[in-house]
């Protein structure tokens, strides 16, 4: 059987093909023969183009559906899919470009400049455009195309995608995902979620990471059920659209700022079957709210980019409660154990590093072995990182909740990782850009509270003797130079950072003292 991940969703297309598949925001209608034919225009002109196997197509673009239909493309002619944040300014792309050296390359047509240079520099061979009102070169070429396209033989075991994921010490590390891991995740969901073919999702994520590309898309596109296509997050739209709505997926973010909108309430979530909430901590506040505000339970889940999705609380109530302020438990055919110090699982309620092991777990960080093996325990798990236990109990203003001993919680992260609007950024790759500033001796990058973004980046800065730091100078600086929402909110200078007797710096210390924005 052929194992492309693509295969699958053709198989699951509705019988009627005319139906449609994507509704956008501007009022097109897409529909599943449209993705057929756009796909296989696209498919062929990546075959014309004689990649070896196994290129990757790199793209940094607007939502569209033309930029959906790139990535199903990608995995129809048999190739592997890289995409990129569209904040990633020159100096990442240069680094992603660099390191994945992928054949094609696909960037809007006002950042084709700087693009087409960096990519030709690393020695990608073609760079296309492609903008979100359907038009570039990409569309151009690809118009010419035959719009039939047999989907390419796969095995299990090959990349279908690569996506980006920052290191806690050196640079980002591409986490390679293959056919299996994708497609054995979304049938799990798709069973697990109940999605059903009338279901209607509104598509508000971006998709260039796994919660919008993979978990949203893949669900909808299983289940053969239509999506509403939004560019990003606008209350407008949420209240335009939910009303035609049965699902929605959103990082906390999200479910905040549905809350501070007035007009949002019961009534117009009344066609809505399921919430779903990950990438970030969904506060158990948000979690009342939003059940007291619609009579709907967030779904709360958990995963990540080497491993898609990994626990999730139910959503048949035969297979148990939505509990807040937990993530849930493992899917089906996915382990998950906690750990401690010395490697030995946890007893229930102990707080220990979580460890997974599944079919979806990736197969390692591209060209780098020895990192891939440190990730990896001796018996073959994978260290996720994050700290949690299983069971336990969740204590709130409401009193104590005892939490059966298969739903996990998530309560911190072993990695130095801030997590700000469902976006990852890690300390390190700050503090490197910030100490190499005129007049800056060194630095600490670190995580505050923020009621709209979960977290807030803050840099605490040392200055030379005799030396002046500008915080507004310093964050427009910043802003030139790294992804928007990398860039610190606040700039607090300093004369010494605290330390441990080891040397270590007491970032604990400095987000007592710098915790309020
Ligand atoms: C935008 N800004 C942010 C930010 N997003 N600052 C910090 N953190 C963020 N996440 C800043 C911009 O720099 C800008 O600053 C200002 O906010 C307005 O920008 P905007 O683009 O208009 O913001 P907005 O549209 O409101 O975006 C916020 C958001 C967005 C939360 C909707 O960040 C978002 O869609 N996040 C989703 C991320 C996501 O999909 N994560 C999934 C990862 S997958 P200035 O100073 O220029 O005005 C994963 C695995 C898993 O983690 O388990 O799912
Ligand atoms: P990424 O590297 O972008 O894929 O981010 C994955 C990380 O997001 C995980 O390792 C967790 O730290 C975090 N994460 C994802 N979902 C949740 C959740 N529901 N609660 C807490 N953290 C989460």
């Amino acid at each position: 059987m052929n194992a492309n991940l693509f295969a699958l969703f053709e198989s699951r297309f509705p019988a009627d093909r005319t139906a449609c598949c994507i509704e956008t925001h501007d009022g097109l209608y897409y529909s599943w023969d449209d993705l057929d034919r756009a796909t296989a225009k696209l498919a062929n002109l990546l075959t014309a183009l004689k990649l070896p196997a196994g290129s990757r197509v790199a793209v940094q673009v607007e939502k569209s559906p033309e930029a959906l239909f790139l990535y199903l493309a990608t995995l129809r002619a048999g190739y592997v899919y890289l995409p990129l944040n569209t904040a990633y300014q020159e100096a990442e792309i240069d680094y992603f470009v660099g390191n994945a050296e992928p054949a094609v390359v696909v960037c809007s047509s006002n950042n084709f400049g700087w693009v087409s240079k960096v990519a030709f520099r690393h020695g990608t061979a073609h760079v296309f455009t492609l903008d979100d009102n359907r038009t570039g070169s990409l569309l151009q070429r690809a118009a010419v195309q035959p719009d039939t396209f047999e989907t390419v033989e796969c095995a299990d075991d090959d990349l279908a995608a690569i996506l980006y994921t920052s290191g806690t010490t050196g640079r980002s590390k591409g986490a390679m995902l293959t056919h299996r891991n994708l497609a054995s995740n979304a049938q799990t969901l798709n069973e697990y979620w109940g999605w059903r073919s009338d279901d209607v999702l509104l598509h508000m994520l971006p998709i260039f990471h796994v919660h919008g590309l993979f978990v949203a898309s893949h669900g909808a596109l299983l289940a053969g059920a239509k999506m509403i296509w939004a560019p990003k997050l606008d209350m407008g739209q949420i209240l335009k659209y939910l009303p035609r709505t049965t699902v929605m997926m959103g990082v906390p973010t999200y479910y905040v700022r549905m809350l501070q909108e007035p007009r949002f309430d019961k009534e117009l979530c009344s066609n809505m079957r399921l919430f779903v909430s990950g990438s970030a901590p969904l506060l158990l506040e948000t979690f009342d709210a939003f059940r007291e505000r619609t009579g709907h339970t967030i779904l709360e889940r958990y995963g990540m980019s080497e491993t898609v999705m990994l626990v999730s609380n139910p959503y048949d109530p035969a297979l148990g409660e939505r509990i807040g302020g937990t993530v849930g438990r493992p899917l089906p055919g996915v382990s998950v154990r906690v750990t401690g110090s010395e490697g030995k699982s946890c007893e229930p309620g102990v707080i220990g590093n979580v460890e997974v092991k599944g079919p979806n777990v990736f197969k390692g960080y591209w060209r780098m072995p020895e990192k891939t093996a440190e990730e990896f325990t001796a018996d073959g798990w994978f260290k996720t990182g994050d700290v949690g236990r299983l069971g336990g109990a969740i204590v709130s203003q409401a009193g104590e909740r005892i939490v059966p001993d298969n739903y996990l919680t998530i309560v911190g992260r072993s990695k130095d990782l801030i997590i700000s609007g469902g976006y990852n950024v890690y300390p390190k790759e700050i503090e490197s850009f910030i100490d190499e500033m005129p007049g800056v001796v060194e630095s600490a990058v670190i995580g505050v509270p923020h009621v709209d973004f979960g977290e807030a980046v803050v840099a605490v800065v040392v200055r030379k003797p005799g030396m002046e730091i500008d915080e507004a100078g310093m964050i427009g600086t910043l802003k030139g130079r790294i992804a928007n929402f990398k860039v610190p909110k606040r700039v607090h200078v300093v004369d010494e950072l605290p330390r441990n007797t080891m040397g270590k710096v007491q970032k604990n210390v400095l987000r007592q003292q710098f915790g309020a924005l």
